[in-house]
This record gives structure tokens, sequence and C-alpha cells, in this order.
């Protein structure tokens, strides 16, 4: 179905002028080269000109007769093409030359990797551009990824449930075991290249019991295949390991990364996993978070830990990725100073240039955790001596569950060009994570997957948006939102004019729209504690886990300044500190954030805070109405399951959003006894 194959549909080219123009050169298509990735192109390339081009049979040709030529840049002789040997120099390993040829009559197309790697990506770049229905008669493209790690996190655990997952089951696991079918692997391999991703961990962060057991031989063989079919569209398959598995696994009674057995455990460990998988990726960590075992059992800080592991992954090119998302999450509120949102960066600057050169630190893109408005990290830019990469959700866990519509391709955009200050003006974040600021071996962006076996991957057939736009916007941060939004519509629902307007402006609204009915101005956390799914004023406000809104008779927000508050804005740079510690400066999205405020404070806006939260409420919920409305209003323009598939998840979300409009409103209308100014009806 057209849900399942997302954006690789390769609908049928209309019969226009271009379709001419497209048979003629995609006719005959040649692939030089005989790695697995090369075959995986003759794969891709015959059946997405069958299914787009009309024609009864789509077969390799020749190189002679070819008139489409994929290709490494040594196998063919650039210069018979006018290509300039030296242009290769400006793109890196897995970028690629597009370049349309006139020889006489013919036409044709190369496509030219620098690697099989860079061919697979051109040649996904290439479709792309053929279902646009761009020309591809004078094409001269030089592409190459800004970040090196391009990686998906998977919460997926052995049992086939998925933390955090809101699309069916587990597309690898099921009763405890590797899924026997992996047809549907191999599918989402495909979508991930297809978008630039090169690197996957399987299993959730949190390693339980079974889990453990991947790096033995119970599991390895398994998944040794389940890495040979992603090794074929360029991705190196990860494991998420438990940092206690040598006392798990039973083998010994501690796991004091500086004790030498210990030590000993885990080389021994990585020579049995890189005899299966020789280009096994490495190992993701998530240690001492919300009851995971790490070093500080041990008194041993995470530098110790993380190089415990880079050590034993060292001389088989592995890689450590070690979390940041370190917290306690049995505190409460002891006192004025005590604030989740500086953990980590009290348990990470002080590590900087203490970790080997093969770890990674994994940072969230906020402090606290993937609410839907964070300041950045002040993590970024303060680590200078230690790789770094960038850490999004896709799965939509406070942002609505892939029930209610919430594209986040906007979000990662002010995220990537947040400027940190750094190392003076323009030290954007996309410029630290992509290397390019402090001179890191190897940095990018991981993210947390929002799929699962549901026959459309994402529950919200909207929310392959999600799925699509991370993989095109970490490829390329200085693509635009609208951009990533406007190509994934005409992929998906074709290019008729109307769809793609309605979809692109459904799309582009939508944070603001969620952020509007649920916790504006930076406040977070008023969801229902554990499913995070829903309103719930005071949900969390009284519990351990550090996530509190403080509101009282007189005022809300946190209080995190240096004078008065927990401090927090002293982690970031001068620039950005002055800003967020300032109460008049501080910008409205961020206020309570940063600030605990009288109900009556004016926003710049003009608005007072309660009146704000009134009034967005109240927005929010019509803007939803609106949604459906555009929704409803492509009815028979798109296959019927798609249309219902959204329809249907609107609905949901507008009855959450007046959920969250009743209840937050009359929870601050009780606790402030300030009326509407506009006299609605508050519950
Ligand atoms: C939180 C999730 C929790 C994860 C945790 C993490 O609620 O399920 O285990 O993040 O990132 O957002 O480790």
């Amino acid at each position: 179905t057209p849900a399942y194959k997302c954006w690789l549909n390769y609908d049928l080219i209309a019969k226009n002028d271009r379709l001419e123009e497209y048979k003629e050169i995609c006719g005959d298509f040649n692939v030089l080269g005989d790695t697995l990735i090369y075959k995986s192109i003759k794969e891709e390339l015959t059946v997405a000109l069958h299914s787009m081009s009309h024609k009864e049979e789509v077969a390799e040709s020749t190189f002679e007769d070819a008139t489409l030529i994929i290709s490494d840049s040594e196998r063919v002789n650039l210069e018979d093409y006018g290509v300039e040997p030296s242009l290769f120099s400006s793109i890196n390993e897995e970028g690629f030359l597009i370049k349309s040829f006139h020889n006489g009559e013919r036409n044709t197309v190369l496509i030219i990797g620098k690697t099989d790697k860079g061919s697979l990506y051109g040649t996904y770049h290439f479709l792309r551009l053929l279902q646009g229905n761009e020309s591809i008669e004078a094409l001269h493209i030089l592409n190459s990824p800004k970040n090196r790690v391009r990686m998906m996190n998977q919460w997926d655990n052995v049992d086939g449930s998925i933390e955090r997952g809101y699309s069916g089951q587990s597309i690898f696991f099921e009763n405890d075991q590797i899924t026997s079918n992996l047809d549907r692997v191999k599918d989402y391999a495909r979508l991930l290249a297809s978008v630039g991703v090169n690197a996957i961990s399987i299993n959730n962060v949190n390693v339980w019991k079974v889990e453990t057991h991947f790096i033995t031989n119970r599991f390895i063989n398994e998944i040794a295949d389940i890495a040979g079919i992603f090794r074929a569209y360029g991705l190196k398959l990860f494991l998420s390991i438990n940092f206690a598995s040598p006392i798990e696994l039973g083998d010994l009674q501690t796991a004091d990364p500086l004790d030498k057995e210990v030590k000993n455990w885990w080389k021994e460990k990585a020579a049995e996993i890189y005899k299966v998988i020789p280009d096994f990726g490495g190992f993701v960590v998530k240690a001492d978070s919300e009851h995971r075992p790490g070093p500080f059992s041990y008194d041993r800080n995470h530098a110790d830990g993380a190089n415990l592991l880079a050590e034993a992954l060292e001389s088989f090119g592995g890689i450590v990725v070690w979390r940041c998302f370190v917290y306690n999450c049995m505190q409460d509120w002891r006192d004025r100073k005590t604030d989740r949102a500086k953990a980590a960066y009290e348990n990470f600057k002080p590590l900087d240039g203490k970790f080997h050169s093969n770890v990674i630190l994994q940072v969230k893109n906020g402090p606290m955790d993937f609410q839907v408005r964070e300041p950045v990290s002040p993590l970024f830019g303060a680590l200078q001596q230690t790789n770094q990469v960038l850490e999004f959700q896709i799965a939509q866990e406070y942002l609505g569950q892939q029930k209610d519509l919430c594209f986040l391709v906007p979000m990662w955009k002010e995220v990537l060009d947040f400027d940190t200050y750094a190392k003076g003006e323009g030290s954007t974040v996309k410029k630290i994570v992509d290397g390019s600021l402090y001179d890191y071996q190897i940095s990018g962006i991981a993210a947390v997957s929002n799929i699962g076996n549901d026959e459309n991957w994402t529950g919200n057939t909207l929310a392959q948006a999600n799925l699509y736009g991370y993989g095109r916007l970490i490829w390329d941060p200085d693509l635009t939102a609208d951009e990533i939004a406007k190509e994934w519509v005409s992929l998906t629902f074709g290019n008729d004019d109307n769809v793609q307007e309605q979809v692109l402006s459904m799309l582009m609204d939508s944070w603001g729209i969620y952020e509007n009915y649920t916790t504006p101005l930076g406040i977070g956390w008023m969801i229902n504690p554990h499913h995070h799914y829903g309103p719930n004023v005071d949900g969390y406000e009284y519990s351990r886990w550090g996530t509190y809104h403080f509101a009282d008779r007189d005022g809300l927000g946190v209080d995190r300044t240096i004078e008065t508050g927990t401090g927090y804005t002293a982690q970031y740079f001068k620039e950005n500190q002055e800003i967020y510690n300032s109460l008049s400066d501080c910008p409205d999205e961020f206020l309570l954030f940063f600030h605990h405020v009288p109900y009556t404070h004016v926003l710049k806006s003009g608005e007072t805070v309660i009146q704000h939260y009134y009034n967005s409420h109240f927005k929010g919920v019509e803007q939803v109405k609106s949604l459906i409305e555009k929704w409803t209003s492509l009815e028979g323009k798109m296959e019927k399951q798609q249309f219902e598939n959204v329809l249907n998840r609107l609905d949901m979300q507008l009855t959450n959003a007046k959920e969250w409009r009743d209840q937050v409103n009359t929870y601050f209308y009780r606790k402030s006894g300030i009326e509407d100014e506009k006299g609605r009806k508050i519950y």
C-alpha cells in the first residue's frame, strides 16, 4: 500500500513531457560496481524505474547502451563526460555527483559516488528528482552530508514492545526472539538509506534481563543477519548494552570499570562480536540514569565507564555512544539550587577531554527531556575536546504520541541554528555537531525512532514526515523546514497543488498549535505521568523526577537565574546567560523555563501571562478544528485509507486539545482567581 511504501512510492509519472524525457534517459541504466551496496542500487533502480515509467520491463543494459550510469569515480573516465576529476575533492566519502551529459543525439545522466555509499545516496537523490517531476536535462549536483554520524536509535525491547512506541510492535523482535520475517527490516533499511541515515542501534537504551544477552551466542548470529541487511544499505549496526553485563551474564562479581578482569571481559566480548559482525558499529550506553547501572556504583566517573568500553572496541574501529541523560530521578526539590536541568552539564563538563577518541557523548537537545519547548542544552559548545552527537526524539513521546499532529523539523531547525557563542558569534549548534567548530574526530546527530509494525510505520501517516525530515535535515541542516516538508508532501501525496498547499500548512503550523493547547511559555511537564499523553496539571508536581512548574496562587515558573534561582543560566556562555537570566530580555517562549513570575507579569507581546495562557489554550483548540477542516477538504484526493487514518487521529487530537484547554485553564483560574478578559467560559 502507499502507506507502507512511504516516500518510496514511485508512482507512475503522469503522461506529460517529463515522461518522455525520463524514458529517454532512464531507459537503460548500468551500474558499475559489485559491492553489496551496488546490488541494492540495482534493485532499487529496477523497482523504481519500472514503477514510474510505464515500461513493461526495466533491466540493466550494457555500459555502451546505458543512458543512466551509476558508478564510483574510479570506474569511469570522468573526462569523457566533461567532469573535472578535481571536482571530487570538494565532497566527502559519502558524497556524490549527478551530472547530465549530451553526446550528439544521446542524453546521459551520470551518478558518481565517491564510494559505493555515495552512489547509493546519489541514486536516491536522483529518484527523488524524478518523483518530484524535476527536469533532468541539465543536472549538475554535487552533494555530501554535513554530519558524519547520522544515526537512528530504536527503543525496541526483545518481547516485541517498544518503549515510547506509538505505531505498533517492534519490526525486529517478538516473544523474546529476533523476528523471523526480515523483509520489513530491509524495507526500513531502504527508507533510512534513502534519506541518508548511516547508523542504527536496534534495541532500547534501557537494557533489561534478556536484552543483556544480545552480546552472547544466544542472539549474536541472528543479530549479524540484521547487520547484513543494513550493511547493504550503508548502515552500521550498534547495540545498546547493559553496563553491568559482566555481572548479569554470570561471569564476574563486579562491573567496576577500573577492574582488570572487567577490562578483559569487555575485550573478549568485543572480539567475539567482531568475529561475527566485522563492521559492528559499537555500543550505545545509558548508565547511572533512571535506575540503570553505571560507574557511579564503584565511585568511578563517566569517563572511566566510557573509556572501559572504548578500549575494548578500539582495535576493531568500534565506537562508544555514551548518553549524557544522567540525573538523579529520586531527587526532590531540596533547596533552590537543586535542578534537574543542571545535571547533564554538572556530570559531563568537568570530564571534557578525558574521553578516548572513539567515545561520543550523546546529548539530548534540551536539558530536561524532549518537552514542547526547551532551551538548547548548555553542553553544546561546553564540550570542546570531546566528540559529541546531538540526540533528537522523533517519537512524539511528550508531543501527542503520533495521534496529535506535530511536525518536528521546525523545532529541530531552531536547535541547530541556535548560537551558543562558544567561540564567539556564529558558534551554532549545527557547526558544533558537524565537527567544524571544534575539531571532533567524529560527531553528528542521533534520534529516537518513531516506527513500529503498523502498516504505515508511524501510526499517524503524517508522522512519516518526521522520519523523512529527520534524515533530510541531518544530511543538510541548511535545508529549510519548508523545503523538507514540501518534498515529503509531494513524494507522499503526489503533485496536486491543492493537496500540497493544505498539507504543507498543516505540517508547518502543527508544532505551534500543539504548544498552544499544552504548555506555552516554556513551562512543560503538565502531562500525565508514566504514559505522557494528555494533561495532568499536578501530575509531576510532587513527585521525585525533578520536573516542576511551581504554580501557586501568586505565580508560576521555575526560577533558574543566578541570583535567586537554581543558577542554571550560569551554564550558558555569557551572551545567552545574560539574555536568559534577565526577566526583561528572556524571550517569551522560554519565560517560565527561566523565571518564576506573577500571573499578571506582562509579556513582550503585551499580554499578561495568565491572559496568554487563556488565549493560547482557546486558540489551540480552534486551530485543531481548522486542521480538521483542511484535511476534510482533501477527501477523494488521496487513497481512502490514508485519508481516514489522519482524520481519525485529528479527531483524537481535538478531544485531547479540549482536555488540555479545560484542565489547564481551570487550574490557573482557580489558582489565580483572575478572570478571562474576554469572558469566555472556563470550566
Ligand atoms: C524519557 C523516556 C524514557 C527513556 C528516557 C531516556 O520517558 O522512557 O528511557 O527518556 O532517554 O524521555 O533514556
